[in-house]
């Protein structure tokens, strides 16, 4: 990956641990003079990491603003492609606008927009996405593959199970999958999903995976008319989550599972998913845009589509809903 000389820098004293590095040493290592050393630290520290200058010794790093910055995300980083192109804002209206214009401008496979604050967050239906400053994780992932646009929809299923694979790996804790697009914690919103697609008839010229995870909020951080509904990891766990190091576990599964399916296709995806679904095996009531129907979820088809059984025995497949456990 190529790292900005800043990166590198910051990655150097993250891996110090503590210990001073010499500004000598920094700057022979990465070939560059003292003074631009210095205005690079100089600069890390604007974006609130503490730096201390200990004379004769060299430079230790105190601590790490709570930010989820291209460096910080980077430092954590294990793919091979998502996430090596990070446009970090501190507040937006939506990452998924800014990634929907930057799409159609030709970013690569793999850009993240990410920001600490959304002023306009958005779910499906142009419903409201509650992202308050610096606790969640607010960001969109657009990825290119070569595939049919009718595949796309199955890209919230295989989100799903790369954020919950995540969560599991930083907290101990895995979030039940509720279909399509929401994981929850006892009963409640932890992350929702919006997949929005950019296409020719017969080819997929991007997808933008949405993802907003509630991860360091309080109860009383979420608006009034959510409380009840919502909550975050750190309610559910009782610790603060580093949501840098989470932005990187969750870009690390989503290439894992993105590069699964479209080489071997659904059906192992499939069998992840179901392991973590509350919603097979429920009665349900699932209201699409025209009607609302109850029966039992019986199961995802090889393709994503929800297999609803009617009380009269007829079985639906749902590509689409608003999902209630009754
Ligand atoms: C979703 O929609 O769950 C998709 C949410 C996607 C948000 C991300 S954040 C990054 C990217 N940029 C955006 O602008 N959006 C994406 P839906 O299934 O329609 O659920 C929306 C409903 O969830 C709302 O009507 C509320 O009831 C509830 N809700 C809103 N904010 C919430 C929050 N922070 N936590 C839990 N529930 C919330």
């Amino acid at each position: 990956m190529n790292m900005t000389i800043k990166e590198k820098i910051l990655s150097q004293l993250l891996s110090a641990k503590g210990e001073p590095i010499s500004g000598q040493k920094l700057a022979d290592e990465l070939s560059i003079s003292r003074t631009m050393i210095w205005k690079h630290l100089k600069a890390l520290e604007l974006e609130g990491y503490v730096i201390e200058a200990v004379k004769k010794k060299g430079y230790i790093l105190l601590s790490i603003p709570d930010i989820v910055s291209k460096e910080r995300i980077t430092s954590y980083l294990e793919t091979a492609q998502l996430g090596h192109n990070i446009l970090y804002y501190p507040v937006c209206d939506s990452t998924q606008n800014i990634a929907a214009e930057k799409a159609r401008e030709g970013a690569p496979h793999g850009t993240v927009v990410i920001t600490e604050e959304q002023t306009a967050g958005r779910g499906r239906l142009e419903r409201v996405w509650d992202s308050s400053a610096n606790n969640g994780i607010w960001m969109s992932v657009i990825i290119r593959p070569e595939i049919s646009p009718h595949m796309a929809p199955q890209f919230t299923l295989v989100s799903a199970v790369a954020i919950t694979k995540a969560m599991e790996d930083l907290t101990g804790s895995a979030p039940e999958i509720k279909w399509p697009n929401d994981l929850l914690m006892n009963g409640k919103k932890v992350t929702g999903i919006l997949t929005e697609l950019q296409a020719d008839m017969d080819r997929v010229q991007s997808i933008i995976i949405g993802i907003g995870v509630n991860v360091n909020q309080e109860l009383e951080s979420f608006e009034q008319s959510i409380q009840s509904i919502a909550t975050s990891l750190k309610i559910e766990t009782g610790n603060d989550i580093n949501r840098a190091a989470l932005v990187a576990k969750i870009l690390y599964y989503l290439e894992k599972y993105t590069n699964m399916y479209v080489e071997n296709g659904f059906e192992p995806i499939k069998l992840l998913w179901e392991s973590y679904s509350c919603t097979i095996g429920k009665r349900i009531r699932a209201i699409l845009l025209r009607e609302t129907l109850e029966g039992t979820a019986i199961g995802i088809s090889n393709d994503g589509v929800l297999q609803l059984r009617l009380d009269d025995g007829e079985i639906r497949g749902i590509y689409s809903a608003d999902i209630h456990l009754t």
